[in-house]
C-alpha cells in the first residue's frame, strides 16, 4: 500500500508492477525503428534500445525502494542568500548520467576521464581517445561498452545522419555575417524538430510508458545529425558556403572523425582531437545552465529538439559555454597588449589586473562547482603536450595556468581561482586551423547532445514530473520573516 503511494508520480493509476508489465507489453509491439538497423544476426547484446530497455525495471525498483524509505529525509536547504545567489550548492534534483566533485571533478557514470579514456572503446586501428559514441553507450546505460556495440551504434548513427535539404538551404540562407553561429545552431536544432518522434508520439496519444523510446529515437537522430548542421554553419559562415560532401566520408565512421572531415580538415590528429572534444565535454551533472535547460523543458514534454535547443541558448551564454570564445579572444589581446615585452609573471599579473581592473571576468577560470583544476583542463594540456608543445599559443596558455590563480586569489573574491574547460580548448583548435573563435561554442553544443540527451531519456524512463519548484517576493521574505524570532 505504502509503496503504490509513493510510485504514484512514476507511473500513475498502479504500481510499479502493472506500469511494468504495461511498459513491455506495449514494447513488444511498439512500431519504433528498431535501433541499429539490425542485422539478421544481431542480438540484444549489441543493440542499445535493448539493452537499455533492460535497464528501466532495476533502476525503477530502487527508485521506488530510495524514496519508500528515505523519502521524508532532508536532502539539502535553501537559505536566503541561496535564493538570491543562484541556488548554488542547493541539491534539489537527481541526474543520473554524471556527478560533479568540487575537489575530483566529473565522473560520468563513476568513471573519470582517465579512467574513460582507458576502458572506453577506440578508432582502429591506432586511436588514443574514447570514441564519443562509447560515451553515449556509458552515459545511458551506465556500461561500459563492447567493440560489437559501438560497432552498432555507429551504423546505426549513419543511418540517421543526413539532415533533410530544405532544413540545410534555410540554413544556407540565413544572414551568417550577423546572426552569431550559436544563433544559427539553436534555429536549426528548432528545424529538425517537425521529425520529431516524440511530439508525433505524443499528438497520437502515446502512451506515457512508452515516451523513453520515442525520446530515444529522437535522441540518436538528432545526435547523428548534429555533425552536419555544425559542419554547415561553420563552412557557410567561415568558408563562403564551400561544402563537403557528407557522400565522400569515406571510413569516417565516428562521430569525431565525421565532424572533423566535415569542417574540412584531414589530419588525424584532428580527428584524435575532435574525439577527445566530444567526450570531455559532454556531460557536467545535471545542474549548469545547459543541462538544467534541457531537462526543465523537456519536463514541460517538449521534444527532445525543443528541449535541446533551450540548452542551446543556455550554453550561449558568456559566463558558460560561451567561455571558449571569449577565452582566445581574451589571449589574443592579451598578446596584443604584451607587445615586444617578454611573457614574464610580471608582465602577465599586470595584464590580468588590467582585465579585472576594466570590470571584466579573466575567462576560463573560476567555477561555480569545482574547487580545483578542472580534469577537462588537465586532459586537453596533456594533448597539447603530446602534439604542440612549442606552440606559442600553448607556452601563454601554460605560463597563465602560474599567474592567473594568484592575481584572482589576491583579488580575494573568486572561490576558485583555477583553470576550467574553457581555458584550454580553443587554444587546440587554433593551432590546427580552426581559428573562428566565435564559433567553438557551436563544438560545444555537439559534444553536450550526448550527455543531456543521454539524461533526457532516463528522465522520461523514469517518468519524472513537470519541475516547479516555489518562488517567493522580496517582500515575502520580508514579511516572513520579520514575524519569526532572529537566530541568537
Ligand atoms: N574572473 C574574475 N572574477 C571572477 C572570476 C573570474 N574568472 N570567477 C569568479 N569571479 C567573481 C565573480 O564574478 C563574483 O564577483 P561578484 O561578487 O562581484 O559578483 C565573485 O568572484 C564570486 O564568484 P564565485 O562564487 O567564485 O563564482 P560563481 O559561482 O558566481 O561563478 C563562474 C562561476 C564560472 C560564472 C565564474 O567563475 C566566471 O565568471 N568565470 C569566468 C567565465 C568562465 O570561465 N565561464 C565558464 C565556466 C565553465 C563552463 O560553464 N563552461
Amino acid at each position: 500500500m505504502q509503496l503504490a503511494r509513493l510510485s504514484r508520480p512514476f507511473w500513475r493509476g498502479g504500481t510499479f508492477r502493472t506500469w511494468a508489465t504495461r511498459c513491455w507489453r506495449r514494447s513488444w509491439v511498439n512500431e519504433a525503428r528498431p535501433l541499429g538497423a539490425m542485422s539478421p544476426s544481431a542480438g540484444a547484446g549489441t543493440n542499445l534500445k535493448e539493452v537499455f530497455r533492460e535497464k528501466i525495471e532495476p533502476m525503477h525498483k530502487q527508485v521506488v525502494e530510495l524514496r519508500e524509505k528515505y523519502g521524508e529525509e532532508v536532502l539539502g536547504t535553501c537559505t536566503v542568500s541561496q535564493a538570491y545567489g543562484g541556488m548554488r550548492s542547493v541539491k534539489c534534483m537527481t541526474y543520473e548520467t554524471s556527478l560533479l566533485d568540487p575537489e575530483e571533478g566529473i565522473r560520468f557514470r563513476g568513471y573519470s576521464i582517465p579512467e574513460c579514456q582507458k576502458l572506453l572503446p577506440k578508432a582502429k586501428p591506432d586511436g588514443a581517445e574514447p570514441l564519443p559514441e562509447s560515451l553515449f553507450w556509458l552515459l545511458l546505460t551506465g556500461d561500459v561498452p563492447t567493440d560489437a556495440q559501438v560497432a552498432q551504434l555507429q551504423e546505426d548513427m549513419r543511418e540517421r545522419a543526413r539532415v533533410p535539404a530544405d532544413v540545410l538551404k534555410i540554413l544556407d540562407s540565413m544572414p551568417h555575417e550577423q546572426l552569431h553561429p550559436m544563433s544559427q545552431f539553436a534555429a536549426a536544432i528548432n528545424l529538425l524538430q517537425r521529425e520529431s518522434a516524440m511530439a508525433a508520439a505524443y499528438a497520437n496519444g502515446a502512451n506515457k510508458s512508452s515516451y523513453w523510446e520515442h525520446c530515444l529515437e529522437d535522441a540518436l537522430t538528432l545526435i547523428a545529425r548534429l555533425p552536419e548542421v555544425a559542419a554547415r554553419i561553420y563552412r557557410n559562415t567561415f568558408h563562403g558556403g564551400k561544402h563537403v560532401p557528407p557522400g565522400q566520408l569515406g571510413d569516417a565512421h565516428d562521430m569525431g572523425k565525421r565532424l572533423a572531415r566535415l569542417l574540412g580538415f584531414e589530419s588525424p590528429e584532428f580527428d584524435e582531437l575532435m574525439r577527445l572534444y566530444l567526450v570531455i565535454h559532454a556531460d557536467h551533472e545535471g545542474g549548469n545552465v545547459s543541462a538544467h535547460a534541457v531537462r526543465l523543458v523537456g519536463s514541460a514534454l517538449s521534444d527532445p529538439y525543443m528541449a535541446f535547443a533551450a540548452g542551446m541558448n543556455g550554453l550561449a551564454g558568456p559566463l558558460h559555454g560561451l567561455a571558449n570564445q571569449e577565452v582566445l579572444r581574451w589571449l589574443v589581446q592579451l598578446r596584443q597588449r604584451l607587445g615586444d615585452r617578454p611573457m614574464t609573471t610580471e608582465n602577465l599579473t599586470e595584464l590580468c589586473w588590467q582585465t579585472l581592473n576594466e570590470g571584466h571576468v579573466i575567462p576560463g577560470f573560476g567555477h561555480a562547482v569545482l574547487r580545483k583544476t578542472d580534469p577537462r583542463y588537465t586532459a586537453q594540456r596533456q594533448f597539447a603536450l603530446k602534439h604542440l608543445p612549442h606552440d606559442d599559443m600553448f607556452q601563454l596558455v601554460s605560463k597563465l595556468y602560474e599567474v592567473v590563480p594568484q592575481v584572482l586569489e589576491a583579488q580575494g573574491k573568486v572561490k576558485n581561482p583555477w583553470p576550467n574547460v574553457d581555458q584550454h580548448s580553443g587554444v587546440l583548435l587554433q593551432y590546427y586551423g580552426l581559428r573562428e573563435s566565435q564559433y567553438y561554442t557551436v563544438l560545444f553544443g555537439v559534444s553536450r547532445s550526448l550527455g543531456t540527451l543521454a539524461s533526457l531519456v532516463w528522465d522520461r524512463a523514469l517518468g519524472l514530473p513537470l519541475e516547479r519548484p516555489k518562488s517567493v517576493t522580496t517582500e515575502w521574505i520580508r514579511e516572513h520573516f520579520h514575524k519569526q524570532p532572529m537566530k541568537a
